[in-house]
């Protein structure tokens, strides 16, 4: 049997453990403070990080999507999660961008900024599997991030703005479509569902928000976990993508908020990260980052909707950009983004490729 190695309130675990329960996947979800995450996981791939995945011939494989880049390959796959209409597809790298650049920090906020209203559920929460004291120790090591996320004073204003103007517009696009892109999950989905499930249509105060506000957003959050395409209340229950012409009407607002969000950010982060390079920081071969557990190689001074912060940056967010220019093949691609002020992602070149080797993320 396959073990999956993570928790109930872990944004990444959401990623996975939908992916593999939408394949008909058997697994035993086991937190990380089992005796063997420790003494065999974490000298494996370096650091304590979820969720990992161990196969029942003991390969291990951490990092959402080399999990599912793993079963995509060998099966089996019920639904894959690559559309193969290039639009599709990029739009789908698009939102796997977004989640990680974007999200996470409506994420951490709704998650920390109300501790003392979902106290009791989080410290639960963290507890599980372990005790009270760790559960501490954690707590405290993600409040940390933040400041470095772009969650400060000025900011939360935007995000909780930007978090009711995505429910709007998710909701009114799933009054449509059951998935993002269709009938069925794509990898865009799986990566929206760790932020929109995990932490904010989970912790009491996004979630109620969630509920009342965006009902439809709430579904697609229990559509994600279920183990069939729970498609019960539309008309087409077969699966398949939709066209992208299908789509582009209500998924414009999306697309439209997204450019707005993260393009300032991933300018920004670029000029850093072809500074970096020109001054001969990123030995190719090597790791992005002296130990694995350190996420970022910088700071930069960017923004959040007009607020500027100074934020960390992360390789790993590089290697998801490349993922997507390489998706863009097309003219068609290349159309569609510019309708939604988004070509800048897609009309560009990175000055060094980020792969991902050994279970770290290593400059190629
Ligand atoms: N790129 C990784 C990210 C995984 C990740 O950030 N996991 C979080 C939990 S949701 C974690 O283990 N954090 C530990 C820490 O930051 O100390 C993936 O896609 O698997």
């Amino acid at each position: 049997m396959l073990t999956l190695y993570g928790l109930p309130h872990s944004l990444y675990t959401a990623k996975a453990r939908a992916y593999l329960r939408k394949q008909g996947i058997a697994y035993v979800e086991v937190p990380p403070s089992d005796r063997r995450f420790a003494d065999h996981v974490v000298p494996i791939i370096g650091r304590g990080i979820v969720p990992v995945v161990e196969l029942p011939d003991g390969t291990i494989i951490q990092d959402t999507v080399d999990i599912i880049d793993h079963f995509e390959r060998t099966g089996p796959v019920k639904w894959s999660a690559y559309p193969a209409d290039p639009v599709i597809r990029s739009l789908a790298h698009l939102f796997e961008l977004y989640a990680v650049v974007g999200l996470t920090r409506h994420a951490m906020h709704y998650r920390w900024s109300y501790l003392k209203d979902q106290e009791k559920f989080l410290t639960l929460a963290f507890a599980s599997g372990g005790d009270e004291a760790g559960a501490q120790a954690v707590m405290g090591r993600m409040q940390s991030y933040l400041p470095m996320l772009g969650v400060n004073e000025d900011t939360i204003p935007k995000i909780e703005q930007s978090f009711e103007e995505l429910l709007d517009a998710l909701d009114a696009h799933l009054a449509r479509h059951g998935y993002l892109l269709g009938s069925q999950p794509s990898i865009g989905d799986y990566a929206l569902f760790g932020p929109l499930y995990a932490h904010l249509g989970r912790d009491p105060v996004p979630l109620a928000k969630m509920q009342t506000r965006a009902p439809r957003v709430f579904r697609w959050t229990e559509r994600m976990h279920a183990p069939d395409l729970d498609l019960v209340e539309y008309e087409d229950r077969g699966g398949g993508f939709a066209r992208p012409e299908e789509l582009l009407g209500t998924l414009g607002p999306v697309l439209s908020q997204i450019a707005e969000e993260i393009l300032p950010d991933l300018r920004d982060r670029l000029a850093f990260l072809r500074g970096y390079v020109a001054e001969g920081k990123a030995e190719p071969g090597t790791p992005v980052t002296a130990k694995p557990h350190q996420r970022i190689i910088g700071e930069v001074e960017t923004s959040f909707r007009g607020v500027p912060y100074r934020g960390g940056v992360q390789p790993y967010v590089f290697f998801l950009w490349q993922r997507l220019i390489a998706a863009a093949e097309t003219p068609e691609v290349i159309e569609v983004f510019k309708n939604h002020g988004l070509d800048p992602l897609v009309d560009c070149e990175l000055p060094i490729r980020v792969e991902r080797r050994d279970h770290v993320e290593m400059w190629g």
